[in-house]
């Protein structure tokens, strides 16, 4: 197959274009909706592969929030799935029709009636609500250094964990609403999320400080997912819990991660998906690596895609998942450790 996208580079080039003629758009605006359009195919794609209309119908939940907060119509969008359904109808294959329908079906009904909350990501019963939220606007005044200075004194009564758990995690999430809700822009996001990366950078003089426990974790996001933060905190809570940690961060290419971890001879390996479009990518992976491993191992899933999809995790042949980093460190040493 000549492929790129999971459902076929090609395939799915040839019915974004045929969607965007159907949906009668002007030149200018017909270049913005191939993209978008494709994108929607994604995850579109990836809720038949998984049997999960939930995928697609939160997925569109979240373009209509988009659109609102931006003041666009949100009429593409049921152009959009019209011109699906007609598509989809010309279909040979009945089974795949039906998959398609269902997820159409899901889609429509949950556009009717979103249900996406705004509220603060910082909330109030953070201990440390009010540091995350200053450490947030130091950010997005673009004044970094006083954001890490502020780490410091942190720092001085309290322990890293809490830092991670209460300041980064939330601020991460709560610029990720900023942005959603047209508050901020992408260059806020990438400043800040680099800025924090920095200043997690300083903080390793204290996380590589425990003992060793003699048990070894790989951590990496997979292939195409630019998500990093999140499996780098998981991967940080077990160097602090004395593991030996290999963490690869993003986009972390099949065949390279399945030699590492031959290599390595993990007790755990643990994965991070973000965008739910990559969640059949690490089926296949686990498969994969459940099939050709030479020795046993406990593989744990985790991210945004399963938080929001918390059913995949057993859908994927995983063997635990765990929202926060915190969890997944127990999970894993429950797991090494089964008396
Ligand atoms: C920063 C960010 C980016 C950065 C990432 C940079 C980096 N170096 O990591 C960049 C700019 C690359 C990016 C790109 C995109 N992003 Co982005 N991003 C975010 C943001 C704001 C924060 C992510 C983060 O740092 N979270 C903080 C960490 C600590 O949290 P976490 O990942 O959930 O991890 C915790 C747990 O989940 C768990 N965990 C995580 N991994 C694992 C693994 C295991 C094994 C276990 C057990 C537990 C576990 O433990 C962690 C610590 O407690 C999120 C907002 C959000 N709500 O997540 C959007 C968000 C995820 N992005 C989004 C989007 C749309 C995109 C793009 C498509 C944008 C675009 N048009 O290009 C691309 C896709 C890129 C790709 N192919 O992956 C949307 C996704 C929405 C959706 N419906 O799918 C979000 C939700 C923003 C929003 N509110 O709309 N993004």
């Amino acid at each position: 197959m000549t492929t790129n996208t999971p459902n076929g580079y090609e395939e799915d080039t040839m019915l974004a274009e045929r969607i965007c003629q159907y949906m009668q758009l002007s030149d200018q605006s017909q270049r913005v909706a191939f993209s978008d359009v494709q994108f929607h195919l994604r995850y579109l794609h990836e809720a038949v592969k998984l049997d999960c209309p939930d995928i697609f119908a939160t997925y569109m939940e979240w373009a209509i929030s988009l659109l609102k907060a931006r003041q666009m119509p949100i009429s593409e969008l049921d152009s959009f799935l019209n011109a699906l359904s007609v598509e989809i109808s010309q279909k040979q294959d009945v089974v795949h029709i039906l998959s398609y329908q269902k997820c159409i079906q899901e889609a429509r009904h949950r556009m009717n009636a979103p249900s996406i909350q705004f509220d603060s990501f910082i909330k109030n019963d953070n201990p440390f609500h009010h540091a995350a939220h200053q450490y947030l606007n130091m950010l997005l005044q673009g004044k970094r250094q006083e954001a890490s200075l502020l780490i410091d004194d942190l720092l001085r009564m309290t322990h890293v964990k809490n830092i991670y758990e209460y300041i980064f995690q939330p601020v991460q999430y709560e610029m990720g609403r900023l942005w959603q809700t047209h508050e901020i822009t992408v260059a806020h996001e990438h400043y800040c999320t680099a800025a924090t990366q920095l200043i997690m950078s300083g903080l390793y003089k204290q996380i590589f400080t425990t003992p060793r426990i003699g048990k070894t974790l790989v951590a990496s996001a997979v292939a195409g997912e630019l998500h990093e933060l999140g499996i780098r905190m998981v991967s940080d809570f077990f160097e602090l819990e004395g593991w030996d940690t290999y963490y690869l961060g993003a986009n972390m290419p099949e065949v390279q991660l399945v030699q590492t971890i031959e290599e390595r001879r993990p007790d755990v390996v643990a994965f991070s998906v973000t965008m739910p479009y990559h969640v059949s990518a690490v089926m296949q992976l686990i498969k994969h690596i459940r099939k050709t491993c030479s020795f046993s191992l406990h593989i744990i899933v985790g991210g945004y895609a399963f938080k929001t999809h918390p059913g995949l995790c057993k859908q994927v042949g995983a063997d635990g998942f765990a929202e926060s980093a915190d969890e997944a460190v127990k999970q894993a040493t429950k797991m090494t450790n089964p008396s």
